[in-house]
């Protein structure tokens, strides 16, 4: 109150910190008028030509919740690991039902509490100063969290964790949809308990259709003017909503993604970001059009100034992410045929770099998700779906590409060749009225680090084992002899082979054929001869890309891995970590 207003600061960075903190805690709200603003957007530079004086309010630092106080020793409490202790055979029962019903703890998610904090923030310090609020303010976001069966306790974490981070003024609404989920205390009981927020609605989908669904019927209910979208069992950390709502009033045509950290699926730990161990993922995929992740090139690496960059990605994981709703809509939501689970993801990831936009992942904006190692759904109509999913994308975007794709995976193959993948006219004149790129432009501009397999023939060369540095021979060219390791020639002939589209690792008329344990693994007569003809499984191999033309050779049927051990190849369980396993064709 003694305060002579106007005050007038230093306008050097270090007072602009400060002021920017005071304001923070204080209940007042302020008008700073000259000289400059400090920097709003993600980039210093950016100062908004419609708004020479920003105006700041501390008001929009306040999430729609306040947390009440948390007991420190309450387990799970900070994002820490609920503790095992001793269970009773009636709580084992429990826990194993947990486990088989959803595939993580539920047990433990249980027992922390719905509203659990994340402890302190550690978020890298450009971050935390950096406020990603402007003038005029961020927009508002309806935040769409869609489930099927999800755990109660894990579901309303999720709720609470947004309404307690997300800020009243950016948060329009939390859209629940429920992908028809049988569990019991979905339903009323869930009701009733959503219904104490005004905030949060919940939207019921009759019948079973898969996530695609869910999420298109959620967006057309939504008022905000960005879309979140949220998988059903995350946590959210300090400040996550603001740097992602900055990117897309920055660059509308960006879809973003929070830095996407683990809950681990046993314990329920948060895994906190710890600056100084900062290494930046981006999300890829490989011909059998799986997800994964690496770590960003040297080249992107560069890129970024500081930590508010964001990062491009190739392709995003697709639960969690942020568009403005007017560029969702313009760039065409999702392909509505697909079912289920599985496939879309990919499908947006080429459409939006294809079609004019861009996917990145901001390293400021951090959220939790529990990764499991199984699936807990339901198929309806059994696990093809996926493939059909996939086989969708593939003939809309991925033109000649395609072939590679159902060279790795024949059943995609049988469902495009048997044109069992619905329609896909909309989709193409979608394509064609976006004027969208082709997949050579993505594969050059987007991902050129990808492994492209030759359109044509599949691999050929000699196959080198990387542990021992030598290749496979065949030796003499009698069957069902050993196949052999010799230093690696180069000149073909005896260590020639092919992995053809039939999925054999050929040589001429013999094939690598698994067998079971010991047994080395011997050159067999191909069993598949031409038309109607087939392999046998002992025959077909996987190939598991671990990096950029290094394999692990899985065995379709044995599901293990070729391995050199003693001398001798054999087929062992794979292990990624195996130089053994891996190989190489040169
Ligand atoms: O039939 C279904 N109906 C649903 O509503 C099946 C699932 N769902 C819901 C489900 O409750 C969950 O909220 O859809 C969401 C995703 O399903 P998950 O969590 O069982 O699978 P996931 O975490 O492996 O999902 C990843 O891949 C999916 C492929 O279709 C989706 O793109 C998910 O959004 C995606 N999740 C993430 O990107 C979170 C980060 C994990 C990674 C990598
Ligand atoms: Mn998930």
């Amino acid at each position: 109150s003694p305060v002579p207003w106007p005050l007038v600061l230093p306008s050097t960075q270090e007072w602009v910190k400060v002021f920017v903190r005071f304001a923070a805690i204080s209940n007042l709200t302020f008008q700073i008028v000259a000289p400059q603003p400090p920097s709003l957007g993600l980039h210093p530079t950016t100062v908004d030509p419609f708004c020479p004086s920003g105006f700041y309010s501390n008001v929009e630092l306040r999430p729609y919740l306040q947390r009440p106080p948390e007991d420190q020793r309450s387990q799970g409490a900070y994002g820490r690991a609920f503790v095992s202790r001793h269970l009773s055979p009636e709580e084992q029962r429990e826990k194993n039902k947990g486990l088989r019903t959803h595939c993580f703890n539920k047990f433990a998610s249980d027992r922390i509490s719905l509203h659990r904090s994340l402890g302190n923030d550690t978020r890298p310090p450009e971050c935390v100063d950096r406020l990603f609020r402007r003038c005029p303010p961020l927009p508002s976001t309806s935040v769409i969290i869609v489930f099927h069966n999800e755990a109660w306790s894990t579901l309303l974490r999720t709720v609470y964790s947004v309404l307690y981070t997300a800020p009243a003024v950016m948060l329009k609404e939390i859209i629940l949809v429920d992908d028809a989920s049988t569990l019991d205390d979905l339903k009323a009981p869930l009701e009733h308990h959503v219904q104490a927020f005004k905030m949060v609605r919940l939207l019921r989908q009759q019948e079973r259709k898969g996530l695609v669904a869910a999420r298109l019927l959620g967006a057309q209910k939504a008022h905000g003017e960005v879309l979140t979208f949220l998988d059903s069992h995350c946590e959210c950390f300090h400040g996550w909503l603001e740097p992602l709502l900055a990117r897309i009033v920055q660059e509308p045509t960006a879809v973003v993604s929070p830095d996407i950290v683990v809950i681990d699926q046993n314990s329920l730990k948060f895994t906190r970001p710890v600056p100084t161990q900062r290494v930046h993922s981006r999300g890829n995929f490989d011909w059998s059009l799986n997800f994964g992740w690496e770590t960003i090139t040297s080249q992107e690496r560069s890129r970024l100034k500081d930590e508010t960059y964001p990062v491009r990605t190739p392709v995003f994981a697709g639960g969690l992410f942020s568009i403005s709703k007017a560029f969702f809509e313009h760039i065409g939501t999702y392909d509505d045929k697909m079912e289920i689970w599985g496939g879309e993801n990919i499908e947006m990831s080429f459409r939006v770099w294809l079609c004019g936009g861009q996917l990145e992942i901001v390293p400021c904006s951090v959220v939790g998700h529990i990764f499991r190692s199984s699936s807990p759904h339901s198929f309806p109509n059994g696990t093809d779906v996926i493939v059909r999913n996939q086989v969708r994308l593939a003939e809309v975007w991925m033109d000649d590409y395609k072939k590679i794709f159902y060279r790795m995976n024949k059943k995609a193959a049988a469902i495009a060749q048997e044109n069992a993948y619905g329609d896909i006219s909309e989709r193409l004149r979608l394509k064609e009225r976006l004027n969208c790129k082709n997949f050579t432009w993505y594969l050059n501009h987007v991902y050129p680090e990808a492994y492209v397999p030759d359109l044509t023939p599949a691999l050929f060369g000699a196959v080198k084992n990387m542990g021992s540095e030598t290749c496979l021979d065949v030796g003499q060219k009698n069957p069902q002899k050993p196949v052999m390791m010799y230093p690696c020639h180069n000149l073909g002939g005896n260590q020639y082979f092919e992995f053809t589209s039939q999925q054999e690792l050929r040589h001429s008329v013999v094939c690598l054929h698994a067998t079971l344990d010991s047994e080395p693994v011997r050159m067999d007569p191909c069993t598949y001869k031409g038309k109607g003809t087939e392999v046998t499984p002992q025959q077909e191999w996987v190939l598991t890309l671990i990096l950029p033309k290094m394999f692990l050779l899985k065995n379709a049927i044995l599901e293990k891995c070729l391995t050199l051990e003693g001398g001798k190849v054999v087929m062992k369980r794979c292990d990624l970590a195996h130089s053994y396993q891996h190989w190489t064709f040169i």
